[in-house]
């Protein structure tokens, strides 16, 4: 069951938002992604590219990803001929370095269509031992701690087990302890996205005092020495997201105690495969892990939920229903339950596939790419 792929089609999509979605890096309006299609005969798979608009979350960026993937991954995939396994696709990337959110949509379009062509779904071939998984939900920064509040009231109503509350320099400790004394009870958990420097660790030893779930991603990007000083000053964990790329920056964190807590992203760990490989290693090291977001549509969004079904996934992730995002998803809509689960796609690959009249509105660009061209 060989997959000889015909060809990979990258399509640019467009969503608005529902509301801004504004972190310590800027706002965000509209949800912009890369699409793959891999046409491979009697099945096609789906891939989605995590990247944003601006290298600002990451290096990588839309069109520098759409560049990498005509330039080189496309075409070093293709030049490989069939698949046996969807580990030879980071084997024919790996000569590219970085790339992650490009090398995992592509990676992800590939598994989809081996995993459909035997009938088995993400969440199984991924080790999952759940049919439901707890959702978070993950709040951007508002002008005013009663606005935040006011929405923050609205997801709690909907059953969200876990509040992420983004902060920056100047919006934390007085916004969250606002927002934790109006809801006692609820989990919370902030995110800096690497905002803060260690001469700022007293703004962290303020936080540490709130009973926080977790503090994510406090300091720089590629940084795990400062983290590890911070956390060795502080009883609430630290988290890791961007400072994690790969099993290996895993298991080098854990060991220097820069963070008691790992989020998996797949795309930003270069594809499910990497993010089960990060998982088994947390896991083996008694580190709890849970799976990030990049409000992903409905294609990135069934697979971040498969991951979060894996059995060392112990806390709610960023994997909130369609509808905190989008009017309307790519795909039929993910669904919160009112008590803050959501239910794992179980047919065969990622489980989900856009609706056609849903990709023709929000389509603004397309590229063919073919094995022989
Ligand atoms: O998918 O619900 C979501 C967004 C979760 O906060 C979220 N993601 O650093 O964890 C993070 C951010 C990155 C996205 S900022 C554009
Ligand atoms: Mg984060």
């Amino acid at each position: 069951m060989s997959i000889e792929i015909r060809s990979v089609e990258l399509r640019r999509v467009e969503l608005p938002l529902v509301r801004p979605f504004r972190t310590s890096f800027g706002e965000s309006r509209d949800k912009v992604a890369i699409l793959v299609r891999l046409d491979a005969g009697d099945v096609a798979g789906w891939g989605e590219c995590a990247a944003d608009l601006e290298p600002d979350f990451s290096e990588e960026w839309i069109d520098g990803a759409w560049a990498a993937l005509t330039s080189f991954l496309v075409p070093s995939l293709m030049a490989g001929g069939p698949l046996e396994r969807p580990e030879e696709v980071a084997e024919r990337l790996r000569w590219v370095r970085g790339h992650r959110m490009a090398k995992a949509a592509l990676e992800g379009a590939v598994l989809d269509a081996w995993l459909r062509s035997r009938g088995e779904s993400l969440a199984a071939f991924l080790g999952a031992e759940r049919d439901r998984v707890p959702c978070g939900v993950s709040v951007g920064i508002a002008p005013t701690p009663e606005r935040m509040i006011e929405e923050i009231a609205g997801y709690v109503e909907r059953g969200y087990r876990r509040v992420k509350l983004k902060i920056e320099p100047g919006r934390d400790v007085e916004i969250v302890r606002a927002v934790a004394e109006a809801f006692p009870g609820v989990p919370l958990t902030v995110d800096a996205n690497a905002a803060y420097s260690l001469v700022e660790a007293p703004v962290f030893e303020a936080l540490d005092e709130l009973g926080l779930l977790l503090i994510e991603q406090p300091l720089a990007h590629d940084d795990l020495l400062d983290h590890a000083r911070l956390q060795a000053r502080l009883r609430t964990p630290i988290c890791l997201d961007e400072s994690i790329r790969h099993a290996r920056d895993a298991a080098a964190a854990i060991e220097l105690g820069a963070c008691r807590v790992i989020n998996i992203k797949p795309g930003r760990v270069g594809g499910y495969l990497e993010a089960k490989r990060v998982h088994d290693v947390a896991r083996d090291q008694g580190i709890p892990v849970w799976i990030g977001g990049m409000l992903e549509t409905g294609v990135g969004r069934a697979g971040n939920v498969a991951a979060a079904a894996m059995p060392g996934v112990a806390l709610p992730g960023d994997t909130s229903a369609s509808d905190r995002y989008f009017h309307e998803d790519l795909t039929a809509p993910f669904m919160l339950d009112a008590d803050g689960t959501m239910a794992v796609p179980k047919g065969p690959g990622i489980g989900v596939e856009p609706l056609p009249e849903r990709l023709s509105a929000t389509t603004t660009r397309v590229e063919l790419l073919r094995p022989d061209a």
